[in-house]
């Protein structure tokens, strides 16, 4: 992709918010996954994130970034045959978001390189890490080199991660970890609630982070409304990462009014 030459996968700093949408490839086949893809798109979404489920393996990851690509290769390609149609708008990035070392896929263009750094198993902090490195050198991929900070409540990935969770009054640690993250040179940091979370990250949080790293800041888990979103957006969250919600509807009508009235704020 010519886009991937001119800086950055995730760009921050900008002093406003952008929307990505996480595809979960165990969650719908690849067909339904790049249907949903489009659809995100359309309504403004800046990134397509792939993964997040800690045992889906590289074939399903591999064939659902391929339909995703696929589709938005198409879906450009249609609209370069329209005087008016806007073809850079299909020109998004798909990018891992690896629930380990095993689900990578050389078929998208970036991957998180994450670290999760309140992770209590070696196997989070640098064990995964060093098995999807040699693979990882031998693709295209861009790497995103990421701090992964998983906050209360965590769901799923703050119990198989072994996260000693954040909570929402602990503005000091969140702002050491945001301070190391930088230190290391990580571009990237993403304040985590877990997928499906009841709550979101904490504003308290979000705002901590914001005053202590000029990395770029994701945030997501939980997040369903438009004034979840506002108010992660006004924290001052770069991107607002979400999942569940592409799920939910089988009708892709349906789907695009509920993501059109989350990014409507933004
Ligand atoms: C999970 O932050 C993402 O890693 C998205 O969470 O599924 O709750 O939107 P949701």
């Amino acid at each position: 992709m010519m886009w991937l030459q001119d800086g950055p996968m995730l760009p921050g700093g900008r002093g406003f918010t952008r929307h990505i949408t996480l595809i979960d490839p165990d969650k719908q086949s690849p067909e339904v996954a790049a249907k949903r893809a489009l659809v995100a798109v359309e309504c403004g979404t800046s990134a397509i994130f792939v993964g997040g489920s800690t045992d889906t393996g590289s074939n399903i990851v591999d064939a659902t970034c391929g339909a995703i690509q696929e589709a938005l290769e198409l879906a450009m390609f249609a609209a370069s045959q329209l005087p008016d149609a806007n073809e850079d708008m299909w020109n998004t990035p798909v990018i891992l978001f690896p629930g380990g070392a095993h689900a990578t896929s050389s078929r998208a263009d970036g991957i998180l390189f994450m670290m999760l750094m309140n992770s209590e198993s070696r196997k989070f902090l640098i064990g995964e890490q060093l098995a999807g490195a040699p693979h990882i050198a031998e693709t295209e991929l861009q790497t995103i080199p990421t701090g992964y900070l998983v906050c209360a409540p965590g769901g799923a990935v703050g119990k198989v991660g072994q996260a000693k969770l954040i909570h929402s009054d602990e503005i000091d640690l969140v702002t050491a970890y945001c301070q190391t993250a930088e230190m290391y040179g990580f571009s990237t940091i993403y304040l985590e609630a877990g997928s499906g979370a009841l709550s979101p990250v904490s504003v308290d949080l979000i705002k901590a982070a914001r005053a202590s790293t000029r990395c770029t800041l994701l945030v997501g888990g939980g997040i369903r409304t438009p004034e979840q979103m506002k108010a992660a957006a006004l924290a001052g969250a770069d991107y607002i990462v979400t999942g569940t919600i592409t799920e939910e509807f089988d009708d892709l009508n349906m789907l695009k009014s509920s993501l059109q009235s989350l990014l409507n704020v933004l």
